[in-house]
């Protein structure tokens, strides 16, 4: 199916060629056939020569209805310029052109009403310049009239030739469907409908409502009146939704794949076409069918800052227009630029974010997104309309490569002088690494740890005996000096002191692995434990403390402990007349 949008002054014809061309009646109100002029979105279609079925979405031209037409030809890419013969060119003839070439309309045709009252040419010349010069370029003309019908089988001609040049659908691409309507059918509750024109739908999907934080179901789909269990864009679809009062939903809505949008209420954009100097301060944002209020803050030459009443599910690349309502004149059009732009806090803000706008074009662009954002979750990229081609370095973040490499030398740059300020810690905690990196989760500080530093026990710091700093590592190797080939031997404490071991030293040498300690000031080598056990299983069980202690060549002040100490580990047990043997 094709979507094409009428546009065009008040009163030139374009429902009453809709009309001649399907048959249909576009004015849906009663209030609009009795003042013979659109006021609301009106919906038709046909099948064209070639087969192909062509919907139209039909505008009003009045000039107060320029928000409806607007909402009408916002997600629809081509355009049916209606000019009559007998008026010529006008000013909503001019504001609804402005408005196609804003919003970046490409494919068209110009169709010279009225033919039968005035001779068609000088307005097909008049508009043919005044299209030329638009983002429609060079358009086909056909002259009919919807009176005698003279005409129109060379506009369904022409209508074939304009489709078969209309881009390929992206059915594959998520869904984003702009309401236009919404109303309450009895008995199936609420119906939305719209253009839609990416994506697929289906009869059971759930989607998001933009804006609110619960799904909607699909609880049926009709499109060209009839109902289907699919719909693959483009289309005119009319959606029901189950369990979605009415009121919770309507014009400038948005129906979306979960998970593919973020709605944003700050957007920097370039401004298209010729932009004013002078831009007003307030202005009406239109895309989609939606129109919103927005405050303009100007950055660059051609671009500013949007500050959105309500936030908007938009995606980099969008197109959209501004509107002056006081004034009904198209500002200008816009191009997304950043959906998610950083705040301008401090002084030249401004003016640094609008050279880095200068370099930005619409398309987006994953490299420049890494550049820019430094470290983001791929899903976030995706919801600002990034494609991600790229392996995450952790969780699902994405890096920029050189900004990670800085990371992993400041994490070893980080970890030693913490070291060096904290020698008897055995590291860094994981979190006060992460908030001194300003990171945003532990997960990155966990892939930026290499060896030969290494995450223990929640602190980063280097692996074993290394982590000691030199003075308690070096007394350590006194102390393997002098008792390695008397292991159950502990130094007195008096030997301690001389050896500069005090209780904070022990600590960092017990934690690092380095010591074992027994009780107060009672260490040994770490490998002690299991050659006790070595020794104690050799004597005859059950065995003595007294005799323990003659095997293991040692004091009571060592024996007793240890003792304890295998009893915890559940080497030895003790028995009630207070003798021991080795559990195997
Ligand atoms: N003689 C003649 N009259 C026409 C032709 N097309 C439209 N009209 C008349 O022009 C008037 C306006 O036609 P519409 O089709 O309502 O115009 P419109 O562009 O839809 O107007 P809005 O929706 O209000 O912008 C009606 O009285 C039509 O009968 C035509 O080709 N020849
Ligand atoms: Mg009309």
């Amino acid at each position: 199916m094709f979507v094409v949008a009428t546009a065009g002054h008040v009163d030139h014809g374009k429902s009453t060629l809709v009309r001649a061309l399907t048959g249909m009646e576009p004015d849906r109100w009663a209030e609009e056939r009795r003042r013979g002029m659109t006021i609301d979105l009106g919906f038709a279609w046909t099948t064209l020569p070639s087969g192909g079925t062509i919907a139209f979405v039909d505008v009003p031209g009045h000039e107060r209805f320029v928000p409806n037409m607007l909402a009408g030809v916002g997600p629809v890419p081509a355009a049916l310029i209606v000019v009559a013969a007998d008026e010529g060119w006008m000013p909503q003839s001019a504001e609804h052109l402005a408005a196609l070439d804003a919003l970046g309309v490409a494919y068209g045709l110009l169709v010279v009403t009225r033919a039968d009252l005035a001779d068609p040419g000088p307005a097909t010349t008049r508009a043919r310049a005044e299209i030329g010069a638009t983002s429609l370029g060079a358009v086909e003309a056909v002259a009919v009239s919807g009176r005698t019908g003279a005409g129109l089988p060379e506009l369904r001609a022409a209508l074939d030739r304009l489709t078969a040049r209309l881009p390929a659908p992206t059915v594959d691409d998520p869904v984003r469907l702009w309401v236009d309507r919404s109303f309450t059918v009895r008995g199936s509750g609420t119906v939305v409908t719209g253009t839609l024109g990416a994506g697929r739908l289906r009869v059971g999907d759930v989607l998001e409502l933009a804006g609110a934080d619960e799904p909607v179901r699909v609880r049926g789909l009709h499109s060209l009146g009839e109902a289907r269990p699919e719909a693959a864009a483009v289309a005119r679809v009319a959606v029901n939704l189950r369990g979605t009062p009415r009121d919770r939903l309507g014009r400038g809505d948005a129906l979306l794949t979960p998970g593919r949008f973020h709605p944003t209420d700050l957007v920097d954009v370039r401004l298209t076409g010729d932009p004013a100097a002078d831009l007003p301060a307030t202005l009406t944002l239109h895309v989609g069918s939606a129109a919103v209020p927005v405050r303009v803050r100007p950055l660059g030459p051609d671009t500013v800052r949007l500050r959105l009443s309500r936030p908007l599910p938009l995606l980099v690349g969008d197109r959209a227009l501004l509107r002056d309502p006081g004034r009904h004149h198209v500002t200008g059009g816009v191009r997304v630029l950043d959906v998610a732009p950083p705040p301008l806090g401090r002084r030249g803000a401004a003016a640094a974010r609008a050279q880095v706008l200068a370099e930005l074009d619409g398309r987006p662009d994953l490299v420049g997104e890494l550049r820019r954002r430094r470290l983001v979750r791929a899903g976030e990229l995706i919801r600002m309309g990034v494609p991600v081609h790229a392996a995450p370095v952790a969780g699902d973040w994405l890096a920029d490569p050189e900004h990670w490499r800085r990371l992993g030398d400041e994490v070893t740059e980080v970890v030693t002088r913490y070291a060096r300020d904290h020698p008897l810690e055995p590291g860094m905690p994981v979190d006060a690494l992460r908030q001194r990196l300003a990171l945003p989760d532990r997960v990155l500080v966990e892939a930026l740890v290499r060896p030969p530093l290494r995450i223990h026990a929640g602190r980063v710091g280097a692996a074993g005996a290394d982590a000691l700093p030199e003075p308690v590592a070096r007394a350590v190797r006194r102390v393997r000096a002098e008792y390695g080939d008397r292991p159950f031997r502990a130094p007195e404490a008096d030997r301690l002191v001389d050896l500069g071991l005090g209780p904070r030293e022990i600590g960092a040498a017990v934690r690092a692995g380095a010591l074992l300690r027994l009780a107060d000031n009672v260490v040994l080598l770490p490998d002690a434990l299991d050659d006790a056990v070595r020794v104690l299983a050799g004597l005859p069980q059950p065995f003595t403390l007294s005799a323990a202690r003659q095997a293991l060549d040692t004091t009571r002040r060592v024996a007793v402990p240890l003792l304890e100490l295998l009893d915890r580990r559940g080497a030895t047990r003790r028995l009630p007349d207070d003798a021991r043997i080795v559990v195997d």
